[in-house]
């Protein structure tokens, strides 16, 4: 009799604590997710990050509650650490940039080989097909949760001193770029001089005529007033692109009913359509608005003509070669043959 009655009394233990738990989980959201963005909302990118949680909390009805950080101010501004942040749940979501991510996902650097992607479909053949859907299980492998693509955007080439042409008009410029190695080789593969320092970083270099140039998207360029801190010469070359990615951390995903999840995930898809029409307005062959806008304001825009675009191509080959090693050859020739088909 002993036994059994000890079992009747660690069943109803176990009954309450049963309940007591998922009356816990019931009751485990946190007032507040912390979302990681580079860019504010002056910036498509920034306007991304607050229209998802806008979108999140109107879905969730209100259970899932937003707030952005934008400058990557959880890592003091250092975007290179924003991925390794998200696994260690120091940021709940980001919306984040493949640049910023491929020093801990090497597969990320893929977008920046030199001159991979001509043209926008290319882009789209990447990142709705089954390259983009690798390189999703890479991330989820590194536990982190990815929900759906955005844009950055092209990312074309600014400088204070004169038009750039040819990788001769380069030779010695002091050029700000971002954080991932393949950026530093590529320029220096270009005759250029590079530094890596973060966005944040790059604005008061920039003012200051620490260094002579940047590489950014055009809406970046705008946004940011690159004009007024003497960046006059703009050179469109397309020579990468940098998607953006809907992320959330693996433990706050799996603290949220499935009903949530699902209204969390339809709101980034929604906020990433929205952020890739964003990003490409005023930049398309059917509307240059954005072009004209920047011609408008003084800037010279240099548009390399085929046989000057590929001195540039020729000089960055060696460093393409290089880097399709590291993000693994197998991915990066399923990229080539999805853009070649279109
Ligand atoms: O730092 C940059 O250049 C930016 C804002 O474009 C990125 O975060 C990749």
């Amino acid at each position: 009799r002993k036994p059994k009655a000890l079992f009747a009394a660690l069943a109803a233990v176990g009954m309450l604590l049963g309940g007591v738990v998922s009356h816990a989980q019931a009751q485990s959201y946190r007032a507040e997710y912390r979302l990681s963005t580079v860019l504010g909302t002056a910036f498509p990118w920034g306007q991304a990050g607050e229209r998802w949680a806008e979108l999140v909390k109107e879905k969730t009805q209100g259970r899932i509650n937003i707030k952005l950080y934008p400058g990557t101010s959880l890592v003091g501004g250092d975007q290179t650490r924003e991925f390794t942040a998200i696994r260690q749940g120091v940021i709940d979501l980001a919306v984040g940039s493949t640049i910023n991510w491929s020093p801990q996902v090497k597969e990320l650097n893929l977008f920046s080989l030199p001159f991979l992607l001509p043209d926008y479909r290319a882009i789209d053949a990447l990142t709705h097909g089954e390259v983009g859907q690798d390189l999703f299980k890479v991330l989820e492998k590194n536990q982190v949760v990815p929900l759906a693509w955005g844009e950055n955007g092209f990312r074309e080439l600014s400088n204070s001193k004169r038009p750039v042409r040819t990788p001769a008009d380069l030779k010695g410029m002091k050029l700000r770029v971002v954080g991932s190695p393949l950026y530093n080789e590529t320029f220096s593969a270009l005759g250029a001089n590079p530094t890596q320092m973060s966005w944040a970083d790059a604005q008061p270099a920039l003012a200051s005529g620490a260094v002579d140039g940047q590489e950014n998207p055009l809406s970046v360029f705008v946004a940011a007033k690159l004009p007024t801190v003497g960046q006059k010469h703009l050179t469109l070359w397309h020579y990468v692109a940098d998607p953006l990615i809907f992320v959330v951390n693996k433990d706050v995903w799996a603290s949220w009913s499935a009903a949530d999840r699902e209204a969390v995930r339809q709101a980034a898809l929604q906020a990433g359509r929205e952020n890739v029409d964003k990003a490409r307005k005023g930049l398309t062959a059917a509307d240059s608005s954005l072009v004209k806008q920047i011609e408008a304001s003084g800037v010279t825009v240099t548009v390399p003509t085929a046989a000057e675009r590929e001195q540039f191509v020729a000089a960055t080959r060696p460093v393409y070669a290089k880097w399709s090693k590291t993000i693994g050859e197998p991915l990066v020739k399923k990229a080539e043959a999805a853009i070649a088909a279109g």
